[in-house]
């Protein structure tokens, strides 16, 4: 993990541009996600999931409500699925509990209240530099490289594959973690074995494409396809592999919505398509390649975007959501 390195100070009587680490008494802010906040709490880490939401490359100035506990629950409702194919960092997710572990500061009790559903107490782990994504269909990136090579990652794909074409079998697609605001890039399974050894790198393959697999069988038969994820994982201290980050949440996963699905153009996102549809709109006064900040969002794309987060917690988990 990298330090956290405090903002430069800038010359002069002007504000720094950034908004200050977002304080949590009695816990110390490590780094910012696009959307979540990441601190350390005594030998823990502590995950809070915001309601913020990104579009086009841009996080947008308009929040979802009940986004961040939405892909918190789904996020622990797989980790649950999944416990018996990989262990997880998940130490616990219930404020009630982890505030009466001996580690943890009083301040935090404070606030529960904030905390709760949102937020998950985790093993601090040895991270593996290296992003492990799983496709079973072809889309971003991953066409990008194919159109050019017939390549994703280095791996040999058949001719006349498109947009959202099924992969016979899926791909394990590593990627080298870019700095902040910029794209991961897509390294070969030889640049992975580089970075974290051989042997660790056929064991995150083989890990990913596991836990991949199983959850895109479930999603499927919830009518929701899985095309793609991205894992993060580390090690304990005992030499253990571990699945870290949040996990097959559709800030981490392409979901796609299985009755509409149709190679040969952009897939429907299962959640961002009304987001993505008005900004793209005349009626958003704003273009995807604008250097402009995206517009404030109308109250009706807000309600139907976190309809569609409930919905797909709801359809995936068999839960309802509240
Ligand atoms: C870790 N991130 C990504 C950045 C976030 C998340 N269990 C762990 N042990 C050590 N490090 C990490 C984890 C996890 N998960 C995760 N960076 C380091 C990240 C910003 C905000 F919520």
């Amino acid at each position: 993990m990298t330090a956290h390195s405090a903002p430069t100070p800038s010359a002069g009587s002007s504000p720094p541009a950034a908004p200050a680490s977002p304080a949590l008494p009695g816990a110390v802010h490590l780094s910012s996600g696009k959307v979540r906040e990441l601190y350390a709490v005594g030998d823990r880490l502590l995950l809070v999931a915001s309601d913020r939401i990104s579009a086009f490359d841009h996080i947008l100035e308009t929040p979802i409500p009940d986004k961040g506990r939405i892909l918190t629950q789904l996020s622990l409702w797989w980790f649950e699925r999944l416990a018996d194919l990989v262990p997880n960092h998940l130490v616990s997710a219930d404020p009630a509990e982890f505030f009466q572990t001996a580690r943890y500061p009083a301040e935090l009790a404070a606030h529960a209240d904030e905390l709760r559903g949102r937020s998950m107490l985790c093993e601090r782990l040895d991270m593996f530099l290296i992003e492990c994504v799983a496709r079973g269909y072809l889309t971003g990136s991953g066409l990008v490289e194919y159109r050019v090579s017939g390549t994703v990652c280095g791996i040999p794909l058949p001719d006349g594959l498109t947009d959202g074409s099924r992969l016979d079998e899926p791909v394990f697609t590593p990627a080298a973690k870019a700095e902040q605001g910029e794209h991961d890039e897509n390294i070969s399974f030889e640049q992975a074995s580089r970075r974290v050894g051989p042997v660790i790198a056929d064991e995150l393959r083989r890990l990913t494409l596991t836990v991949y697999s199983a959850a895109r069988d479930i999603a499927l038969d919830r009518g929701i396809i899985l095309a793609d994820t991205k894992f993060e994982f580390g090690r304990r201290a005992d030499g253990t592999i571990v699945l870290a980050d949040e996990v097959l949440t559709p800030d981490s996963s392409r979901f796609w919505p299985a009755d509409q699905w149709q190679p040969g153009r952009p897939q429907q996102s299962y959640d961002k398509q009304f987001v993505r549809d008005w900004l793209a709109s005349p009626q958003s006064g704003w273009h995807p390649k604008s250097d402009q900040p995206p517009p404030p969002l109308p109250d009706e794309i807000i309600e139907r975007t976190r309809d569609r987060y409930v919905e797909a917690y709801q359809r995936l988990t068999g839960r309802t959501f509240q």
